[in-house]
């Protein structure tokens, strides 16, 4: 109860029009992260979260009480049976607000994850160290780039969470860690003081991971007690909103209300030239053929921008000649898909 008095909370800011303003895009660039709401549009909200709720296993049924991990095995990585949820992650607003945090244009975006996950209140830490239920705190980019996450003011990448219901009913707010400029210890470099980097065994629940780096790293344990979790921010969230964050900011998953399920949408955008931050799921054009061939459709349909989103050459690109322009035509053509701009753009 004491801890629970004690917490920081952050409150969603609104979106107007569907645009973050300076205040919101300042808050990303310099605290690590950004909470918002009015992003996307509510009705789509609820079509994904309707589809969330219809594919995986009911809050406080047996089934949900054995999974202890995040994840979807697949059922909803990008592109999947949701036509909402791949409407999400190439919404026009979306890849908007991740191009104005990254200081570049929409095209040159680039998917790196889309999967909606849910997690599940329960009693107790049946998953042992890799319990998600409390997490360590932690940063993402070990299992998101091959390299390190560039200086602070050149960022290459954006993570987001979309959540699907209220905290009020579920808990399970996210923690994070707002940076305090460049002398905030928190934030120095490099950033290995974590669990699965420089030599440090991989664990996800809280206890275990402090009491293992305890005894193995005790140093690293002092100081994440003393400048990790007494900092520690928790989302407000409510259906809609949108945690906008990065590989390198300090956070963690806090427990679920028991018998609850908490479904969010996450998703990645990285820069096109930063090829060393790794696609998380089998590449795009491996989801083609499937019955009644719902992503060659995706593709034929999606938007100049939205297809750049996915890998697909821009007009003007040098794969674009007249006998591309006639072949891909060819195969997107009986779909619906315009060519003329990437015909057009060889002129
Ligand atoms: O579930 C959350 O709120 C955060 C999850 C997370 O940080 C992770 O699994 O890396
Ligand atoms: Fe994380």
């Amino acid at each position: 109860m004491g801890e629970m008095m004690d917490t920081k909370w952050a409150k969603p800011q609104p979106v107007a029009g569907g645009v973050l303003d300076d205040e919101q895009v300042g808050s990303w660039r310099n605290r690590g992260f950004a909470l918002v709401e009015g992003l996307l549009p509510d009705d789509l909200i609820e079509r994904v979260r309707r589809d969330a709720e219809s594919t995986f296993p009911e809050a406080g049924s047996a089934e949900s009480q054995r999974i202890t991990d995040f994840g979807s095995d697949g059922r909803l990585v990008f592109p999947s049976q949701s036509a909402a949820a791949n409407e999400l992650t190439l919404h026009p607003r979306l890849l908007a607000a991740v191009a104005r945090l990254l200081g570049v244009e929409t095209p040159e975006l680039r998917l790196t994850q889309s999967d909606l996950w849910v997690k599940y209140g329960r009693e107790g830490r049946s998953g042992g160290d890799r319990d998600n239920d409390d997490q360590r705190m932690h940063v993402d980019y070990p299992n998101h780039t091959l390299t390190h996450p560039p200086r602070w003011d050149q960022p290459e990448a954006v993570e987001i969470i979309v959540y699907l219901c209220d905290v009020e009913d579920c808990g399970g707010a996210t923690a994070v860690v707002p940076r305090l400029g460049d002398d905030d210890p928190a934030y120095q470099w490099p950033i290995v003081a974590t669990p699965g980097v420089a030599g440090l065994e991989w664990m996800n629940d809280r206890d275990s991971a402090e009491a293992y780096l305890e005894r193995e790293a005790p140093g690293v344990a002092r100081w994440r007690a003393e400048h990790l979790y007494p900092r520690e921010v928790h989302a407000r969230f409510r259906t809609g909103a949108v945690l906008l964050y990065r590989h390198d900011t300090w956070h963690r998953g806090t427990p679920l209300l028991p018998g609850t399920m908490r479904a969010v949408h996450n998703l990645a955008f990285r820069k096109a030239a930063s090829e060393w931050v790794s696609t998380l799921h089998t590449g795009w054009a491996w989801a083609m053929y499937r019955r009644s061939l719902p992503m060659e459709r995706l593709v034929a349909r999606a938007t100049v921008e939205q297809r750049c989103v996915l890998g697909f050459p821009a007009p003007g690109h040098p794969f674009w000649t007249p006998e591309t322009v006639a072949a891909v035509g060819a195969r997107y053509g009986p779909h619906g898909m315009d060519i003329e701009p990437y015909e057009s753009s060889m002129r």
